[in-house]
């Protein structure tokens, strides 16, 4: 493990490197616990570097066995070799060819980073500082090279050998080995480097390229679930289509290859023609996965392959450009999923996942820009911010350019950068390029962290015909940025009249108004429509133009009038989400002595019309319907929180909803009932969605264990199975019903790790202060380990990011295990262990009760011994 050296890296800081590795051959002798690494690369000094300038390699952990150049064993004098780093003092020759030989032990590699195993299979991750775990490199972004890689294993243990590229040659050896040789044309970082071997099933297809070349395409699964596979090839296919159509963008080799693997730190991994997914987001079918796993899938492989082009062929110049890659990488996968899908259904769920993820980032304690400047552990800010904020100013971008100069600047940046390794400023100055506009201000939402919040007040003048729109902008400060500059924020709005049509206006002063976009870029706003003849009410940040928080002082009645109304279908659906939010802060309130809330029985009515409103689609309906979660408004009260009077407030309103709408809801439940076969597109997935959340409804309702005790036993598909799981579970915790139907799951999917990683989760997330007993038995579960990240994800995960009421317990027990839990795993695997430990971002907004025992759990962590630079940083940054 490598233990934290205290060093920052700056943005600032950045050089090129002396050396460049134009050329990268390896050779693998591949076994469990010593394979020999050989490797062999041509390196060049600089035009303009001095002879005497020495070679610094990157190493982690390594055993150096042999160093020579140019054929020459080198003497002891001529280098310094440590696990860490390999120093060639003075290389003397412009170009060179530097042979390494290194051992290292991928059956112990448990952090999960470089060389190691998982089931029996070789398998690599290298972003974004592996690499180094395998031989001594330039491992960093900017250094591209062609790699020919020879892979060699006993033919039994390892029938299968893949790396990046183009297979080029294989062949038997003595004693039962065999070999398989790979070369990737495209010079790349060595991050995207990837090695697989082992025992694979394999599912076969092809994919003929809008110029007419014929692609091989390879899913490897583990034998026998390469039924499971079917859904991820097809939208493999489906991406490639897409990403010709949408983007231009064809695909560059001969083959193409997934491997599923049950041991991966994140999601998936796009390296070079050969992508490694964490085997959920790959094996599905209606047995086993939801249609949000679907969904996921879809996405992730919709994702990795378009990397190819955004990250791949086009490369991060360093690590802080992290966001080029990923964020625009995370726009195209959601545009992808909005054409295959419904887009308004597609955008709320964005928004509720930025929200739920990048807000609290954002507005805690680990606030990070876009674009961060500096950082410790790169490894840490594979986040929300980068990825989805990325995401979000991409979008931005095409908003304020408009779609046509959107996909030139696209264009442009493909054409001038292909085969480079890039930074913000050469994405930003494409747009700039193309469209002859000044990105300078709007570059800020790369370069400053915080969430922007509007204030808006409107009044309009009925004898003048004038109507008025007062807009302020402020952004909080976020740590190590007290003072914030002014952004451009691109709001685009609408005038509502009555039933819902449009309202004119003749002119606009006070700020730029483009094709209903309101571009703020001033502290305040005085906005002058005039000519408008009736009253309108105002429609703002529709399709979430830009994430930003709005404090709109808007009447009760506006908003129901925009909930039934918007022609936009985000802003009706936020419009109903805010009517919900609101309702819910005032019975937060009640709970804690105040008044009772006002609105809730006419919130409660209008649910009802909307469950029945047959002009929306149902998955689009299952949305509104679905409470802000406890998180969620947690976050929006901002300070003081108390997660019980929280959990509290929401059961009060759903009640209230549920009671109110007891017959509708009824007959529209056995409405939805599923008639044929299943299958997984999103209109049949919307329709389950809508009854699920029905049942959650009715299941608070007298004989709800009942009903929900039915409805897991009639269950043909996992949707319906885990969501009947988890009301009874959540909502009748204690009931038999409960205890059954958590004991068939467990029967029937014993041996089925992925199900029953939903199985921990329900579990992990049963509201109240039991849980903390309930998970900790859990993890004694067989089916339970510590050295999985799924596993860990699916019980620690879920207790300590979403179960409010359970990990927040107010004598601090819920902290407690989990200060204890997250330094075991950080044994094993400190990159996963951080990421637990962002649980506890938020600690600063609890009551003081509860602040107290978090910041003590957040001390036992920071005094622990030899703790990880990954873990270190999380926890020090949180406490700061
Ligand atoms: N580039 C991947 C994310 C990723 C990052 C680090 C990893 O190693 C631990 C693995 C994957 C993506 O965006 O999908
Ligand atoms: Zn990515």
């Amino acid at each position: 493990m490598r233990t934290d050296t205290g060093q920052v890296f700056k943005l600032e800081d950045y050089r090129p490197s002396d050396y460049l590795i134009p050329r990268t051959s390896l050779d693998f002798r591949l076994s469990p616990d010593a394979t020999r690494v050989t490797a062999v690369l041509t390196v060049e000094r600089r035009e303009g570097v001095a002879a005497s300038a020495p070679l610094v390699l990157d190493g982690d952990g390594l055993t150096l066995l042999g160093v020579a150049i140019d054929g020459q064993p080198l003497s002891q004098a001529d280098y310094q070799a440590t696990p860490d780093q390999l120093t060639i003092l003075a290389p003397a020759k412009q170009r060179f060819e530097l042979r390494l030989e290194t051992e290292i032990a991928p059956s112990s590699n448990e952090a999960l980073m470089g060389l190691y195993r998982s089931n029996n299979v070789y398998c690599t991750q290298c972003e974004a500082e592996g690499f180094r775990r395998i031989t001594y490199f330039l491992d960093r972004p900017d250094i591209l090279s062609v790699y020919t890689v020879r892979i060699e294993a006993p033919h039994n243990e390892a029938p299968l050998l893949l790396s990046n590229g183009n297979p080029v040659e294989n062949g038997v050896l003595a004693d039962g080995r065999h070999y398989a040789v790979w070369h990737d044309p495209f010079p790349k970082p060595s991050y995207l480097f990837a090695l697989v071997a082992g025992a694979l099933g394999k599912v076969a297809d092809s994919f003929t390229t809008m110029s007419g070349r014929e692609v091989a395409l390879g899913i490897y699964v583990e034998p026998g679930k390469e039924r499971l596979a079917g859904y991820a090839m097809d939208a493999l296919k489906r991406s490639m289509k897409w990403d010709e159509d949408a983007f231009g963008r064809e695909y560059d080799l001969d083959v193409f290859n997934i491997v599923a693997v049950s041991d991966f730190n994140m999601g998936a991994m796009e390296n070079k023609g050969l992508n490694i997914f964490n085997d959920k987001y790959v094996l599905a079918d209606e047995e086993t996965a939801t249609d949000a796993d679907f969904a996921n899938i879809e996405a992730i492989i919709a994702h990795e392959y378009f990397h190819n082009w955004t990250g791949n062929r086009i490369t991060c110049r360093d690590w802080f450009q992290l966001c080029l890659k990923e964020g625009l990488t995370v726009y195209r996968d959601h545009e992808f999923s909005a054409d295959q899908r419904s887009r308004a259904v597609k955008r709320i769920a964005e928004v509720r996942t930025l929200r739920a993820h990048q807000f609290p980032e954002d507005q805690g304690p680990l606030a990070h820009p876009v674009r961060p400047r500096r950082y410790r552990e790169i490894n840490n800010f594979y986040t929300a911010t980068v990825y989805e904020k990325g995401s979000e100013v991409v979008r931005m971008i095409r908003t304020i350019l408009g779609p046509e100069l959107f996909r030139a600047g696209m264009d442009l940046y493909f054409e001038r950068h292909d085969g480079e390794a890039a930074t913000i400023e050469d994405f930003l100055k494409v747009f700039e390029d193309v469209s002859g506009r000044d990105l300078a201000q709007f570059a800020l939402w790369y370069h400053q962290a915080g969430t922007p919040n509007l204030t808006v007040s409107s009044s309009y003048n009925a004898a003048a015909r004038a109507f008025t729109l007062e807009i302020e902008q402020s952004v909080p400060p976020t740590p190590s940025e007290s003072r914030k500059r002014l952004m451009h924020i691109p709001l685009a709005f609408g005038l509502v009249g009555a039933g819902g049509k449009p309202v004119a206006w003749e002119t606009v002063d006070g700020a730029t108004v483009e094709d209903g976009v309101i571009h703020v870029r001033k502290r305040r706003h005085t906005v002058r429509f005039s000519g408008v003849s009736e009253r309108p009410s105002v429609s703002l940040n529709r399709g979430f133009s830009a994430p930003i928080t709005l404090s709109a002082q808007q009447r009760a009645d506006d908003q129901f009038f925009l909930a039934s109304h918007d022609g936009d279908s985000f802003s009706r659906w936020q419009a109903f989400n805010t009517l919900l939010t609101d309702a819910l802060i005032a019975a937060f309130r009640h709970v804690l002595g105040g008044k009772e809330p006002a609105f809730a029985a006419r919130l409660a009515e209008l649910a009802g019309r909307i469950a029945v409103d047959e002009a929306l689609e149902p998955a689009y309906r299952a949305l509104a319907l679905s409470l802000p979660g406890e998180a969620d408004i947690a976050r929006d009260i901002g300070k003081g929180i108390d997660p019980d009077a929280i959990f509290a407030a929401r059961e009060m309103l759903a009640r209230t909803i549920a009671a109110a709408n007891r017959e509708v809801f009824s007959a529209l439940y056995d409405s939805l009932a599923d008639k044929g076969p299943f299958t997984p597109d999103a209109a049949s997935a919307g329709r389950r969605a809508l009854r699920n959340i029905l049942l959650d409804y009715l299941s608070l309702l007298p004989e709800g264990a009942a009903l929900a005790a039915r409805h897991f036993n009639a269950a043909t598909n996992m949707t319906d199975r885990a969501a009947a799981l988890t009301v009874l579970a959540h909502r009748h915790a204690s009931s038999r019903e409960a205890e059954e139907a958590l004991a068939a799951f467990e029967a029937r999917y014993r041996g089925d790790a992925l199900v029953l990683d939903k199985w921990f989760q329900i579990q992990a997330g049963v509201p109240g202060r039991q849980t903390v007993e309930k998970v900790r038995a859990l993890m004694q579960h067989p089916a339970f380990s510590i050295a999985n990240p799924n596993r860990v994800r699916s019980l620690i995960g879920t207790f300590s990011s979403a179960n409010q009421t359970g990990f927040h317990r107010a004598d601090g027990q819920g902290y407690r295990f989990f200060a204890e839990t997250v330094l075991e795993v950080e044994k094993r695997n400190p990159q996963v262990a951080a990421r637990l430990a962002t649980a506890m971002r938020s600690w600063r907004s609890l009551e003081t009760v509860r602040q107290d025992k978090a910041r003590q759990a957040l001390l036992q962590i920071a005094n622990a011994e030899n703790l990880s630079a990954d873990l270190r940083d999380i926890v020090e940054r949180t406490l700061a």
